[in-house]
């Protein structure tokens, strides 16, 4: 039977990691997938999360199943440092969290939920927005639409048209939002931005889903989660996936969260018992061991003060290196062009390049991006600054 299956192209992110892998020429630098880089050019495991493995090797009595929903007081931490430890939301008892593998498992219990219990809603996302949505809603049978974000001719946000294509959105349509370091472009909403979502929001009546893939990443742990918690403590109902891959430097673990929150305690209850339905469905019960670690850092202020400390790090590292970055363009003549670089929050930015300027950046210098022209800014370094510059000089001429 399987002479007739047909080979399908791989994920054109992750496949960057194999072309640099086997690129020999000792000046390459990869710029594509979104992973953390200190720099030395490492991702390393950090020091919370190593202190807080030790600990569990000592203590852990059982590898027993944790409940399709995972761990209760997983659970807990995740709702106070999404919603805030203050929130309204949490004290009218209207959010539950399920420990899920991964951002990407969170969405793919929020794409099946949809799918489930909401079959006459499609889901909207931004133009760009992260591959794997779209993969993600098809693949659950969840139709996608999509709505103005990033302006081209000007690679800028384009919050306008951005408003205008959600009037569109019918009553009961979902729309998935970056809650900030917007994947690919790094353009992020403004306060008053948001505010303005929450407003239309209200008056359309669709049902946000928020991705917040990289809490602490932006501004800070609380400032990104603005948008979050306005549109929680807002609405009525908000659907938020939330991901401990890059914050906690957890990817390969698969720590993930899916935060639903409805109107009242009794309606969270309806759709919790439906969330279990669709994680049994998919995988039965969450990975345990990153939840583990999470809640062994969250609950010692020792191991909270380091890990506060180690994202502040990475946040601050990715913010200087934008500044840098800008910076050493200046000499080039190409500091205007590319200014737009330190506004961006977040890993990634669009840098306006063309797609046939990133292939000559790859086959004549050996630096690697995704197509669209979507950089990690984590790939940069102090030695490895200079060449690129000179290289986009070369390909901007
Ligand atoms: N959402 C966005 C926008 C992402 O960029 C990512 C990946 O990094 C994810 C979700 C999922 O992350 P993970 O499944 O690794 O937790
Ligand atoms: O956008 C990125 O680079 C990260 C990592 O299928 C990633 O989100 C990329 C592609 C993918 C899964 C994760």
């Amino acid at each position: 039977m399987f002479e007739q299956i047909e080979r399908v192209p791989g994920d054109p992110i992750l496949g960057l990691i194999d072309a640099f892998n086997q690129d020999v020429n000792p000046s390459k630098i990869d710029l594509g997938v979104g992973v953390y880089r200190d720099a030395q050019g490492h991702t390393p495991i950090l020091r919370a999360v190593k202190e807080a493995e030790a600990l569990l090797l000592a203590r852990e009595t059982t590898k027993s199943y944790i409940g399709s929903h995972g761990d209760p007081q997983y659970g807990q931490h995740l709702l106070s440092l999404v919603l805030g430890s203050q929130s309204p939301v949490l004290e009218a008892k209207r959010a539950c969290a399920t420990q899920a593998p991964g951002g990407t498992g969170a969405l793919r219990l929020a794409a099946d939920f949809i799918h489930k219990t909401l079959p006459q809603a499609k889901v909207w996302v931004s133009r760009p927005t992260w591959p794997n949505h779209l993969s993600i809603f098809e693949a659950a049978g969840v139709p996608t639409r999509d709505y103005a974000y990033v302006d081209a001719a000007t690679n800028s946000l384009d919050f306008e048209s951005m408003l205008a294509d959600l009037q569109e959105v019918a009553a009961g349509d979902v729309v998935l939002l970056h809650a900030c370091c917007h994947n690919p472009s790094g353009f992020d909403l403004s306060e008053h931005q948001w505010q303005k979502i929450a407003d239309l929001a209200e008056d359309k009546g669709f049902l946000p889903l928020i991705d917040f893939a990289y809490q602490g990443f932006g501004l800070g742990l609380e400032e990104d989660a603005y948008g979050v918690r306005l549109l929680a403590e807002r609405l009525p109902e908000v659907i938020i996936t939330s991901s401990c891959s890059k914050n906690f430097g957890l990817y390969r673990e698969r720590l993930g969260t899916l935060i639903m929150v409805a109107a009242n305690h009794d309606q969270m209850q309806n759709v919790k018992s439906q969330v279990a339905v669709v994680a049994r469905a998919n995988y039965s019960n969450p990975p345990a061991h990153g939840g583990a670690i999470v809640t062994t850092i969250l609950e010692s202020t020792e191991l909270t003060a380091y890990w506060l400390q180690e994202l502040d790090e990475m946040r601050t590292r990715i913010l200087d290196l934008r500044h840098a970055f800008v910076n050493a363009l200046k000499p080039q003549g190409l500091g205007d062009k590319f200014a737009c670089i330190a506004e961006q929050k977040g890993m990634f930015s669009y840098t306006g390049l063309t797609p046939e300027q990133v292939d000559r950046l790859r086959d004549e210098y050996s630096i690697y991006m995704v197509r669209s022209g979507r950089i990690n800014i984590a790939g940069i370094n102090d030695q490895t600054l200079p060449y690129l510059c000179q290289a986009i000089a070369k390909v901007c001429q």
